[in-house]
């Protein structure tokens, strides 16, 4: 362990993860796998009401920043359902502060912290 290492949890290999705080910092998340139809595994919350961060607290409209160590992409939503506005994390990639997610429909960016509800 670095000096620095125990200022954030890190994100295991080939799972999501949604951090309270910006920088990947405060607790996290891990998004459960869901198994599709044609029997590949992904994960995905369809609604984070209920769920909880490591520390206990709600998850539901808290996450500032996410790591996605699987090789597909995930979409951020703002709301439950598909609706509101989103974001596209690609495989292995992450955002570091949810205020400035890009945008996949144009090349800006969407503000979906605080306000995350969904993430598949
Ligand atoms: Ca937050």
């Amino acid at each position: 362990m670095g000096p620095t290492a125990s200022a954030a949890t890190s994100c295991p290999s080939d799972e999501v993860c949604l951090y309270k705080d910006i920088n990947f910092s405060g607790p996290m998340y891990v998004v459960p796998k869901i198994t599709l139809s044609n029997g590949v595994k992904t994960s995905c919350v369809n609604d984070l009401a209920g769920k909880r961060f490591s520390d206990g607290t709600p998850a539901d409209n808290q996450a500032s920043s996410v790591k996605n160590n699987t090789d597909s992409a995930l979409i951020l939503n703002q709301h439950a359902e598909t609706a509101g506005i989103y974001s596209v994390v690609s495989g292995g990639g992450s955002v570091a502060d949810l205020r400035v997610a890009p945008a996949p429909a144009t090349s800006g960016t969407v503000d979906l912290n605080d306000r995350v509800s969904r993430a598949c």
